[in-house]
């Protein structure tokens, strides 16, 4: 008795499970079926059975199966669509045409001249180009006659006669020397100088001529002149003197070209004279030294005597 409930029970999952599967073959079909009674369960079933004996048509109705929930269809979320790129552009290389080449043109090969450079020596300074000023050319004068180292070979006087050259310092009829290494009035030394002292009288005078000059040949030229630096002596405190010169040309007449007073002044004086005028004659000259009013340390000196050309 036992298996009948059993069976029952597995003819009623099959007739439970029929509409279900019918259901799932047809999604839209609801079933509204209401159960006429309530479902026995089983303890109750065996105990009508148990009391009743079980009928065909008290089949139990399956109770109605809940309607499936269609669940919501779900909105479908729009995939953006992705703007397409344009494709950029490859840059595409043409070639250039190469330039044909040129017909070769034959080459003329001159050879190159070998130059060498020859350093200048190191240690030797560039050279400067120093601009020297137009130069004025001022010919000397060339000494035609030197009275002073000729001044032996000329006839020596004074008031008292002739004197012999080389005279001395004591004699009181004037004298004529050489003095070297002389100390003058300026203070400068002369290496060699003519000392005319003239007669130690008032007035007196001493006189060399110099007649050498004619007997030499000479003839005044044109540019000729007579040239002299005269002075007194250191010391010659009281000394003054006048230096007198005079040409005496061939045919004459003896003329005093030149004369220059010296007092003790500290200074020597010069003379210059043009011998222009007796160019072309021969002539000679006189050195005279006059003592004025005192003849005391009237110590005359020529320091230099010349005819310059
Ligand atoms: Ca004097």
């Amino acid at each position: 008795m036992k298996r009948f409930p059993t069976l029952l029970s597995l003819a009623a999952v099959v007739l439970l499970s029929l509409p279900l599967i019918a259901c799932r073959l047809l999604p839209t079909v609801v079933v509204t079926a209401t159960p006429t009674a309530p479902p026995a369960t089983p303890q109750a079933m065996v105990t009508e059975a148990t009391a009743l004996p079980p009928t065909k048509t008290s089949t139990p109705v399956p109770p109605a199966e809940t309607p499936t929930q269609v669940p919501p269809t779900e909105t479908p979320t729009p995939v953006p669509t992705e703007t397409p790129v344009p494709p950029t552009p490859t840059a595409t290389f043409t070639p250039t045409p190469l330039p044909p080449s040129p017909t070769p043109t034959p080459h003329i090969i001159i050879p190159t001249p070998i130059i060498t450079i020859i350093p200048p020596p190191s240690p030797t300074p560039t050279p400067r180009i120093i601009v020297l000023p137009t130069p004025i050319i001022i010919p000397m004068p060339v000494t035609v006659f030197d009275f002073v180292s000729k001044a032996n070979n000329a006839y020596w006087t004074s008031g008292a006669g002739n004197l012999p050259w080389l005279g001395s310092d004591t004699d009181n009829r004037g004298f004529a020397r050489w003095v070297n290494n002389a100390i003058l009035e300026d203070g400068s030394t002369a290496t060699r100088v003519l000392e005319t002292h003239p007669q130690w009288v008032a007035n007196g005078f001493i006189q060399g001529a110099f007649t050498e000059v004619y007997s030499s040949g000479y003839v005044v030229q044109s540019s000729d002149r007579f040239v002299a630096r005269v002075g007194l002596l250191q010391g010659a405190n009281a000394g003054s003197v006048v230096f007198r010169v005079m040409i005496r040309p061939e045919g004459g007449p003896n003329v005093w070209i030149g004369s220059v007073s010296d007092t003790y002044d500290g200074s020597l004086k010069t003379m210059d004279i043009p011998l222009s005028p007796w160019a072309g004659k021969r002539a000679d000259f006189i050195l005279e030294v006059d003592a004025g009013p005192s003849s005391g340390q009237d110590w005359a000196v020529w320091v230099d005597a010349r005819i310059v050309h």
